[in-house]
């Protein structure tokens, strides 16, 4: 009995690893589009292929889409998880072709390359990078408050200016009046 949970246990560990393996490069966004069933339809609608055709570096569907964990189809597209940084897209010919594209080199799970991890050295440097930009902004938009209050400033004295000047002509003007009335 025991043996036999065991061999039930090792079954189902190879049925995760081949499930792992179809789902490669898949985008989270169209994942229910694969979940394991007798066929699957290639996304842009033009076809009905068995599951087990996934993946299998074959293209079959004229949209990649059954590919997108190999470099079998020309027009693939290989999403990267990029735990840590953003996510994003890369053509699936760039699957397994010798080269890191993903910061976190899933893309290269069967090259035989060895990528090191850069996606938390990227998001500290994107991180570094947009608190210093932050920090510009933030410098930038001071000054030019500043500089808008002292202007509002230099225009208020000036109408303070203008006001005593007007204030001190009027005075004159009655001064004068007062004086030509007392002489007629
Ligand atoms: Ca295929
Ligand atoms: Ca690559």
């Amino acid at each position: 009995m025991v043996k036999f949970c065991f061999l039930i246990e090792i079954f189902l560990f190879i049925l995760l690893i081949k499930n792992q393996e179809l789902t490669i490069g898949i985008d989270p966004k169209d994942s229910q589009h694969y979940l394991p069933k007798k066929t699957f339809n290639c996304l842009d609608g033009n076809g009905e292929i068995p599951y087990s055709y996934i993946n299998d570096d074959y293209c079959d569907c004229l949209d990649g889409s059954d590919e997108p964990g190999t470099n079998a189809c020309s027009n693939g597209n290989f999403f990267c998880h990029n735990e840590g940084l953003d996510p994003k897209k890369i053509p699936s010919s760039r699957v397994n072709d010798g080269y890191c594209d993903c910061c976190s080199g899933e893309d290269e799970y069967n090259s035989g390359v060895e990528c090191i991890n850069t996606c938390s050295s990227e998001h500290l440097i994107k991180k570094t990078k947009n608190e210093k930009k932050e920090k510009l902004r933030k410098k930038g938009s001071n000054k030019r408050e500043q500089m808008i209050n002292e202007i509002d400033d230099l225009f208020l004295n000036i109408d303070e200016e203008i006001e005593k000047s007007e204030g001190k002509l009027e005075r004159q003007k009655m001064k004068k009046e007062k004086l030509k009335q007392r002489k007629t």
